[in-house]
């Protein structure tokens, strides 16, 4: 390989972002995913995990779509090497999950697997809130998850706000670069 070709190699390797995609069960980790690769198949649980790849712009990104049952979530651990972003969905039309949500993301913030790991949370499914629910939504997730993250309100079954979702994964990515 010339020298050319492997400064391009490492360029391209520079842009690779790997976008692990975490939340309890049912919340639509796999829906985000279909949505943002514009697959439309058909979902099922995540058993274990999946890996999607999307390249937008320059960049490679890397969707590693997780379990969200209990079972499964003491081995979230395991896929934090070399994670750049956590995607974090959360069901926002079941009130006591989004408690139960927060409180799982701030115990794997507590292990400090996170630090360097930027963090969006997708307050999902909220083409299911009645109008006056949605206005509260926000302030009650960042209540809950605290001010470092980037919070994007979105469904992904209409779409709403996904592209939002994919910039906010981007966002200091093209500031690096
Ligand atoms: P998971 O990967 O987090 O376990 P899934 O969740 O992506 O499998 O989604 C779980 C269910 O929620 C699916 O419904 C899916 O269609 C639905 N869903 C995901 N996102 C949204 C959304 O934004 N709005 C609404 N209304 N539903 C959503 P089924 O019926 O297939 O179980």
């Amino acid at each position: 390989m010339g020298l050319l070709s492997i400064i391009r190699a490492q360029k391209l390797k520079d842009r690779e972002l790997r976008v692990l995609v975490l939340g309890l069960d049912n919340a639509g980790k796999t829906t985000v995913v279909k949505y943002l690769l514009n697959d439309p198949s058909a979902t099922s649980p995540t058993m274990g995990f999946a890996i999607d790849t999307l390249t937008r712009e320059d960049s490679t990104i890397h969707f590693w779509d997780v379990g969200g049952q209990k079972s499964l979530r003491p081995f979230w651990g395991n896929y934090f090497e070399h994670t750049d972003v956590v995607v974090w969905v959360v069901d926002a039309a079941s009130v006591e999950r989004v408690q139960e949500s927060a409180q799982e993301l701030n115990e794997l913030r507590d292990t400090k697997r996170l630090v360097g790991v930027r963090v969006v949370v997708v307050v999902n499914k909220v083409d299911l809130l009645p109008p006056s629910q949605r206005a509260e939504v926000v302030p009650r997730v960042e209540a809950l998850f605290g001010d470092d993250v980037t919070t994007v309100v979105a469904s992904a079954k209409t779409g709403e706000n996904l592209d939002r979702v994919l910039e906010a994964i981007l966002e200091d990515h093209y500031n690096m670069n």
